[in-house]
């Protein structure tokens, strides 16, 4: 198979390949956060805000899984949350979230991941990369969610592994829709409002706290639909194509992709919906914040 979007020709050997080093390099991650969790876990540092933390693990994982990719793929890029941030020569770039749900990881609560991409193209420019292989290791359950791109989504676990097919609820009001928050207090009280509205529209709602899973969950039938506005590439590039693999529909305002300003999962009826839905919201606080301003 030699599939090319225009950034460059993507053979069926080197998808393999790309797929097995991100299946290694999550496993070997996720092992590392139960293995080596300090009993005294703090935070680190900080980032967007106060609640915006880092811990040493979120660094060692991402140290790991750098050593580890290097060593089986030295020419590729790479785009880690914790700021390992390089270009490569082979036109391979390696995105890494370290930890996501990292202030999961750091109160014990059982919801976080280790995100492993391999993608085409610059990660930097909205629309302008696709994830070729991907692994996102559910650290708590044991199991690893992967995908190569043409050749499905699977879970892999202590039950063994089985190919993900999305079946989201067709009906909005029986969707059990999954989002997220920013950690700036403004932007939070705004995207409270946003969810408010949406509450009694849906089946229900969880915040989870990782988009990772919330994207693999979307793709193994456990969610019906995601949304969230504030993600980095980090967050959702393997979950993208964990999910789209499935045959979910993954997209922003202003395409079939994910981007900063929204990423959006499920159904497309429902994504449609969704995208209009909190496209017009934002537009009018727009409107708003221009009037005050
Ligand atoms: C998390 C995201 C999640 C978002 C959280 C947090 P992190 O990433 O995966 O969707 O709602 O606020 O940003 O920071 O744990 O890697």
């Amino acid at each position: 198979m030699v599939d090319s979007v225009g950034i460059m020709d993507i053979t069926s050997a080197l998808t393999q390949e790309l797929h097995s080093v991100a299946l290694r390099v999550a496993r070997s991650c996720a092992q590392l956060l139960v293995e080596q969790r300090p009993a005294d876990l703090g935070v680190a540092a900080t980032k967007a805000s106060a609640t915006d933390v880092v811990t040493e693990m979120d660094r060692r994982s991402e140290d790991l899984a750098v050593e580890l990719i290097r060593q089986a793929r030295p020419h590729d890029g790479f785009f880690g949350e914790e700021g390992t941030h390089e270009a490569g020569t082979s036109g391979i770039t390696w995105i890494v979230d370290p930890i996501d749900g990292t202030v999961n990881y750091l109160y014990s609560l059982p919801a976080y991941a280790v995100s492993v991409a391999a993608v085409e193209g610059d990660p930097q420019i909205d629309g302008g990369w696709r994830p070729v292989a991907a692994a996102v290791a559910n650290v708590a359950l044991d199991e690893v969610f992967h995908a190569q791109r043409g050749g499905g989504s699977f879970v892999v676990g202590p039950q063994g592994e089985r190919q993900l097919r999305f079946s989201g609820a067709r009906e909005l009001g029986q969707s059990l829709l999954a989002t997220g928050f920013g950690y700036e207090a403004t932007t939070r009280a705004q995207q409270g409002l946003l969810v408010a509205e949406l509450l009694p529209k849906v089946r229900d709602i969880r915040r989870i706290g990782s988009a990772a899973l919330d994207m693999c969950w979307v793709a193994s039938g456990q969610l019906d639909a995601y949304y969230e506005a504030g993600c980095y590439p980090w967050d959702f590039a393997g979950g993208w194509l964990i999910a789209s693999e499935a045959g979910a529909v993954v997209r922003s305002f202003d395409g079939d992709f994910p981007t900063h300003k929204l990423l959006c999962v499920g159904r497309r009826e429902t994504v449609d919906y969704l995208t209009e839905f909190v496209a017009a919201r934002s537009q009018t606080q727009d409107q708003k914040e221009a009037k005050r301003n």
